[in-house]
């Protein structure tokens, strides 16, 4: 079932700060439905939705930031630029009035791909808590 694949998942991938699939996604080697994109972040389509509107929002450069439990405080500027980047796409879509930003950080979170990204969630009532 799902929950056991995302489990699987969090527990193959191990944080050792290599090179991610979103390297290759961001390079363009891989294609993805970009939504947004500047010099510093590209927001592109999840390739699993688990909402009508499912958004990954990243960093061109990784810059260490694998995961949000290993932020320096160097990072502080592309948090918020991350951050702010998933608002703008919330407005693309049509879901400003209502969505969910979520950051899973770690294997407990069930984080599957070390490359710090923000999931923008929305287009359906939301559930709390979440699972
Ligand atoms: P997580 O927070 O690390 O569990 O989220 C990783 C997400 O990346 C997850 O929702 C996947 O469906 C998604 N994803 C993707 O969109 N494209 C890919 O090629 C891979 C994962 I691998």
């Amino acid at each position: 079932n799902d929950e056991e694949a995302s489990a699987t998942a969090a527990a193959t991938n191990v944080d050792i700060g290599a090179p991610t699939i979103f390297d290759k996604i961001i390079a363009k080697e891989i294609p993805s439905s970009i939504v947004y994109e500047d010099d510093k972040v590209l927001a592109f389509r999840d390739i699993s939705p688990q909402a009508p509107i499912h958004i990954l929002v990243i960093p061109k450069s990784r810059d260490g930031l694998t995961q949000l439990g290993r932020a320096e405080q160097r990072h502080e500027e592309i948090l918020g630029h991350l951050l702010y980047a998933a608002k703008i796409v919330a407005e693309k879509e049509g879901i400003v009035d209502g969505f969910r930003v979520v950051i899973n950080s770690g294997p407990t979170a069930c984080q599957s791909v070390y490359h710090l990204h923000l999931h923008v969630l929305g287009g359906r009532q939301m559930k709390w808590p979440p699972g």
